[in-house]
C-alpha cells in the first residue's frame, strides 16, 4: 500500500493534549478529514438556534450539521421570530430573484434588515450570503438586501473554466476572525454560479476569498454578522469547525487566546502547512448502486458492464457489496469529498413510492456532511390512480430528504431527443429546466450511460466520432458513444457529446459520465469519452467506470478536463482506499482535498 501524509491529530489537540475529542475513536478514520474538533470547552448553556427556512431546497444538512452540534432548532414561522432570535442562521438556497420575492411575499425583508443592523449574531451561508448584496444579475437581475456594498455577477465562462465553480477551494483570509480561526488549511466546499467580487468599496466586510480566475468574496463578516459563499454543512470536519465557532464564539476564543500564550503552538501551526498543490481540488466520488436484492432488500451492488448479477453457477443473485448508510458513512470517514446513490432500477419502480431511498438519504444526511447526489427515477409519473406527479415534485422529495443535487439518467435522454427535435428549442417542459429553474443548475445533474459505437470512417455516422486508440474488434479506428436509458437496456440515435452538449442548454449543472464498456473492470476510464466530452461543455464533468487504482485517477486528470472522478467497486471491496488515490493524486501534484 502506498504511504500517504497522516495528519493524524487535528492541530487543535496537538496544541491542547489534554481536550477531550471523541470521534478520534473511529476506526478508519486515518487523516481525520471527516472529523470535526469537538473541543470541551467551556460553553453558552443556550443551545437554540433559529433557522430561516423558506422550503426553496435541502436545508435538511444545516438542520443536521447544527444538532450534531448539540444545537436545537426553532425555525421561523413569523416575523417575530427572526426580531426574538438570539442567533440566526439563513442557508439561502435555490435563486436569487426567487429567494428575495419569498421573503418580501411573508414580510421578512425589514426585520432581517433590522436584525442585521442590530449587530445580533447572524450566518447566511451561499444564497444567504449573496442577499447580503445590493443585487444580483441571476434571473435577470434583482435587488438584495443592500447591506453590503456590490452587486452579484455570474463567473466569467470565456475563460475555459467549469461553471458552476463546485467544489473544495481555499480560503484567502483577509483578517483574522473567530469564525475562520480553526480553518488553518483545509478546503471548503463552494457549489455556485454566481459570486460578489472584493472592491474597495466592500473591503470592510470582506473576510475570505477564493481564487477561481480570479478572487470573489467566500466569506463577509462585520462585528457578530457573518456570512459564507461557501457551505460548511457540506465541508465535513472544517465546515463543523467553521459552525461551531459562530455557535459558540467564546470556545473558539478560549482556543486562540491559549494557542497564542503557548509558544509551540506557532511551530505546530506551520508544522501542518499542506504541501500539495493550492486552488479548486479534483474531486474523488464514491459511488453507490443501489437496487433491492431479490429478498426486497435495499443493497449496494456493483456491475459488470451493468450486470448486477452473480453467475448462474454463483446463483444468480444480485451481488450484495453493503448497506447504503453504512457505506456512505464508511466514505464520508475515509475522506470521500462527495458520495453519490444511484437507484439503478429507479426507471421502473415509482419514486415517490420508494419510502427505503428516501429514508436512506434521510439517515445518510444524519452522518455525512458531504455532498450528497441522488440518482434513479427522476421524472414525472403518474401512479396507480391516474394521478401525476412532476419530476420537480419527484426531485423536491428527494431534496426534503436529504440530497443536494439530483442526477437524472434515462429521461434526460428523451429530454435531448425532444429538444433535438425542435431544432435546439427550449419549451420549459424538461425535468431538467424546471428543476433547475427552482433549485439552480448546480443541484441538478445528467448521468450518462453510453457505449462505444465503432466506425470505420466518420463518414459512417451522423455522430460525433474520433480517432481511437483501441481499434474496434474489426479493425475500426473510429468510435462514438451511444446514449442508453433504463441502465444501458436501450440504445438511442443520440450520441454523449450530443446529450451534454443539449442537458447544459436545457440547464444541467454537472454531468456524471459513465461508460458501461468500462464499468466494473478496474482497467481505468475511457480517456477519449472523457475528453471528447469534458471539451464539448462548459460545466463540470465527473469521469465514472472503470477505476481499478490510484494511477487511473491521476492519468484521468492528466488527460482529460474532468473535474472530478468517481469509483465504485474498488472502494466497495476495499481494494484501494480513498486516501492512497488521494495520495498520488498529491504527489502527482494534482491539487485534491486531503484535510
Ligand atoms: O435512468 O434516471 O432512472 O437513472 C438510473 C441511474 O442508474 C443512472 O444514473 C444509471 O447510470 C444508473 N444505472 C442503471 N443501471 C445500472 C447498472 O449498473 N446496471 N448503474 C446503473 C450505473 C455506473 C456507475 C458505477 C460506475 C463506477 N452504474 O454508477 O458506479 O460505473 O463503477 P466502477 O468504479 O466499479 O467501474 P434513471
Amino acid at each position: 500500500m502506498m504511504s500517504t501524509r497522516h495528519i493524524s491529530m487535528p492541530d487543535a489537540l496537538r496544541r491542547h493534549p489534554s481536550r477531550t475529542i471523541p470521534s478520534l475513536a473511529v476506526p478508519n478514520n486515518k487523516n481525520n478529514i471527516g472529523r470535526p474538533r469537538r473541543l470541551n470547552c467551556t460553553a453558552s448553556t443556550d443551545k437554540t438556534v433559529t433557522l430561516l427556512d423558506y422550503g426553496a431546497g435541502n436545508v435538511r444538512s444545516v438542520r443536521n450539521a447544527i444538532k450534531s452540534l448539540g444545537f436545537t432548532i426553532k425555525d421561523v414561522e413569523t416575523v417575530s421570530d427572526i426580531s426574538n432570535a438570539d442567533r440566526l442562521i439563513f442557508p439561502g438556497v435555490g435563486a436569487f430573484g426567487q429567494a428575495m420575492d419569498i421573503l418580501r411575499k411573508r414580510g421578512y425583508v425589514d426585520a432581517l434588515k433590522d436584525y442585521i443592523q442590530a449587530d445580533k449574531p447572524f450566518l447566511g451561508v451561499c444564497l444567504g450570503m449573496q442577499l447580503l448584496f445590493e443585487g444580483s444579475d441571476e434571473s435577470g437581475g434583482f435587488e438584495g438586501l443592500g447591506l453590503v456594498p456590490g452587486r452579484v455577477t455570474h463567473f466569467d465562462t470565456t475563460m475555459g473554466l467549469p461553471v458552476p465553480h463546485i467544489g473544495w477551494n481555499d480560503l484567502i483570509k483577509k483578517r483574522d476572525s473567530t469564525l475562520l480561526s480553526l480553518v488553518d488549511d483545509r478546503r471548503v466546499y463552494f457549489v455556485h454560479s454566481y459570486h460578489a467580487t472584493p472592491t474597495s468599496d466592500n473591503k470592510d466586510w470582506v473576510l475570505a476569498t477564493a481564487d477561481y480566475g480570479g478572487e470573489f468574496v467566500a466569506a463577509v463578516q462585520k462585528s457578530n454578522v457573518s456570512a459564507t459563499q461557501f457551505h460548511p454543512e457540506k465541508s465535513g470536519a472544517v465546515g463543523l469547525d467553521i459552525l461551531k465557532c459562530f455557535l459558540e464564539p467564546e470556545v473558539a476564543k478560549q482556543m486562540n487566546s491559549s494557542d497564542s500564550s503557548d509558544s509551540s503552538s506557532s511551530s505546530s501551526s506551520s508544522s501542518t502547512k499542506r504541501k500539495g498543490k493550492a486552488g479548486l481540488a479534483k474531486r474523488v466520488i464514491a459511488c453507490l448502486d443501489v437496487r433491492a436484492n431479490d429478498n426486497g432488500d435495499l443493497v449496494v451492488t456493483k456491475g459488470d458492464q451493468y450486470d448486477v448479477r452473480e453467475s448462474e453457477q454463483a446463483g444468480g443473485e444480485v451481488r450484495n457489496l453493503g448497506k447504503p448508510v453504512e457505506l456512505a458513512r464508511r466514505y464520508f470517514d475515509e475522506g470521500a469529498d462527495e458520495v453519490t446513490f444511484l437507484n439503478i432500477t429507479g426507471f421502473r419502480d415509482f419514486p415517490l413510492g420508494d419510502l427505503p431511498m428516501l429514508k436512506v438519504l434521510r439517515l445518510a444526511s444524519e452522518g455525512v456532511f458531504v455532498p450528497l447526489t441522488v440518482g434513479g427515477g427522476i421524472r414525472g409519473f403518474k401512479d396507480g390512480t391516474g394521478k401525476e406527479y412532476s419530476a420537480l415534485q419527484v426531485a423536491a422529495e428527494y431534496f426534503r430528504s436529504g440530497a443536494d443535487k439530483v442526477s437524472i439518467g434515462s429521461d434526460a435522454v428523451t429530454a435531448v431527443e425532444e429538444y433535438l427535435e425542435r431544432g435546439s428549442g427550449k419549451d420549459g417542459s424538461t425535468a431538467i429546466e424546471q428543476i433547475s429553474k427552482v433549485y439552480g443548475a448546480q443541484a441538478v445533474v445528467v448521468s450518462i450511460d453510453p457505449r462505444r459505437v465503432y466506425v470505420a470512417s466518420p463518414n459512417d455516422t451522423t455522430h460525433y466520432t474520433v480517432k481511437t486508440s483501441k481499434p474496434g474488434p474489426n479493425g475500426d479506428q473510429y468510435c462514438w458513444w451511444q446514449c442508453t436509458i433504463k441502465g444501458g437496456r436501450e440504445g438511442r440515435d443520440v450520441d454523449a457529446v450530443q446529450l451534454a452538449k443539449g442537458v447544459e442548454d436545457l440547464g444541467a449543472g454537472e454531468i456524471l459520465l459513465n461508460c458501461i464498456d468500462n464499468d466494473g473492470r478496474g482497467e481505468g476510464f475511457d480517456l477519449e469519452l472523457v475528453e471528447a466530452v469534458s471539451t464539448a461543455v462548459t460545466i463540470p464533468v465527473i469521469a465514472s467506470s472503470g477505476a481499478g487504482k490510484p494511477e487511473h485517477f491521476t492519468e484521468v486528470f492528466k488527460n482529460t478536463h474532468a473535474a472530478a472522478a468517481l469509483a465504485a467497486g474498488i472502494f466497495h471491496r476495499r481494494e484501494v482506499p480513498i486516501e492512497d488515490v488521494k495520495a498520488h493524486m498529491e504527489n502527482a501534484d494534482i491539487p485534491v482535498r486531503t484535510a
